[in-house]
């Protein structure tokens, strides 16, 4: 039961992303965390001293995060959580910035989910 709470949703219909890649392995990312529904890693362009995503190992129809459904419920709570924990165990008592970009006008460039977290530095706000 617990499994189809974790991977129900759509079907994915958009492509396949680089982070495909980055999950199997076939191309190399340097690893932060990972475990059976998640991967973390490092952002290739990083924008502060911390810049790590959160990605759900399977896509299942969350290319973006308007896509998602009560049936991915548990695994947005799962990347959130873990996102917490790592920007936790990075960056302790200075705290991060958690984001999430969707579509066009957020700037998203790879349509499989993913939070970003930042910091490292004073972040700004609003956001540019
Ligand atoms: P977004 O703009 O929210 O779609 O962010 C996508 C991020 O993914 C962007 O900050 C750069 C990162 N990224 C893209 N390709 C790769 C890659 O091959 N490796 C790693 N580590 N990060 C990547």
């Amino acid at each position: 039961r617990w499994d189809s709470i974790l991977y129900a949703g759509r079907q994915d219909t958009a492509e396949r992303t680089i982070f495909n890649m980055i999950i199997s392995k076939e191309i190399p990312s340097e690893i932060v965390y990972e475990d059976d529904r998640c991967l973390v890693f490092k952002d290739i362009n990083p924008v502060a001293p911390v810049h790590m995503l959160v990605i759900p190992k399977r896509r299942e129809g969350l290319s973006q995060l308007r896509h998602s459904t009560q049936d991915h419920e548990y695994i947005l709570g799962h990347l959130l959580r873990v996102a917490g924990e790592q920007g936790k165990a990075a960056l302790g008592d200075n705290g991060f910035r958690v984001v999430i970009n969707d579509g066009a006008d957020a700037g998203q460039s790879v349509f499989h989910l993913h939070v970003h977290v930042i910091g490292g530095r004073e972040l700004t706000w609003p956001p540019g």
